[in-house]
């Protein structure tokens, strides 16, 4: 059925909701072979300082580090993909993750066709701190822990949380009719992909039903709240910068 120009996509300012139904591949050099869909780019509304997309990986796609040395995290959706990385070779599978520090070298190689979500930053240096090593985790294995004290929504943090790491990549499960405490307003941005579940997101001035599959921006200072609906736990997977001196 034509969808007769209807969709849940909006971009405003400072966000952008982004339905499975409006997506547009392209090719990336470091990417042969794969499609990719660059969800959130620094030309979106007012800007962003990352950049958020799909790979979909046929088998036997590779794909190699950022040209320009930016840090990568990779975590993989569908399928099979071989990490090659520092000597070490790992086949990571649904739910496993790898972040790249700056500059390192690495292959990722897809084994079947593979899904991976990706998110890529210019690393900021600090005076006195030193740069992070490559990890590794699952996310189905990462406990978590209440966020804001609240059992009913966990937060699992994907990325060790000290001041090597310029951004945090984390979960946040909601019970259905969970919601966040309060109204964030934060000068951080987000990149946000729905893993599982449907809910409603306030951004700005706006609230938006969201499923599975839906992709938000939120940029510098975006009012944000989130409540879950349906009758299963609803998870995102979520960007945001951290640990530096905004100036
Ligand atoms: O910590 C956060 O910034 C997170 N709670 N924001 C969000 O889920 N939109
Ligand atoms: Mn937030």
């Amino acid at each position: 059925m034509k969808h007769l120009g209807v969709t849940r996509s909006a971009l405003r300012e400072a966000h952008a909701v982004i339905t499975p139904d409006t997506f547009v591949r392209t090719a990336l050099a470091e990417w042969p072979g794969s499609a990719v869909v660059l969800h959130i780019a620094p030309v979106v509304g007012l800007g962003a300082r990352f950049v958020q997309f799909t790979a979909e990986m046929p088998g036997g796609a590779r794909a190699s580090e950022s040209a320009l040395g930016y840090q990568r995290f990779v975590f993989v959706l569908d399928g099979e993909v071989q990490v090659e990385v520092d000597g070490q070779s790992r086949t990571l599978g649904e739910s496993d993750h790898v972040f790249f520090p700056a500059g390192v070298a690495h292959t990722l190689e897809a084994k079947g066709n593979a899904r991976v979500a990706v998110f890529e930053k210019p690393y900021q240096a600090a005076p006195g701190v030193e740069a992070p090593p490559v990890c590794w985790g699952n996310e189905r294995e990462n406990p978590g822990s209440p966020f804001e004290g609240d059992e009913r929504l966990i937060a699992r943090k994907l990325l060790p949380d000290d001041s090597r790491f310029d951004f945090m990549m984390s979960t946040m499960s909601f019970a259905p009719g969970a919601t966040l405490p309060y109204t964030e307003v934060h000068y951080m941005e987000h990149g946000l992909l729905m893993l599982s579940g449907e809910g409603l997101y306030k951004l700005q001035e706006t609230y938006y039903p969201v499923q599975t599959g839906d992709v938000i921006w939120m940029g510098a200072h975006c009012p944000q709240w989130y409540g879950a609906l349906g009758r299963d736990w609803s998870k995102y997977l979520l960007f945001k910068d951290m640990n530096r001196h905004p100036l």
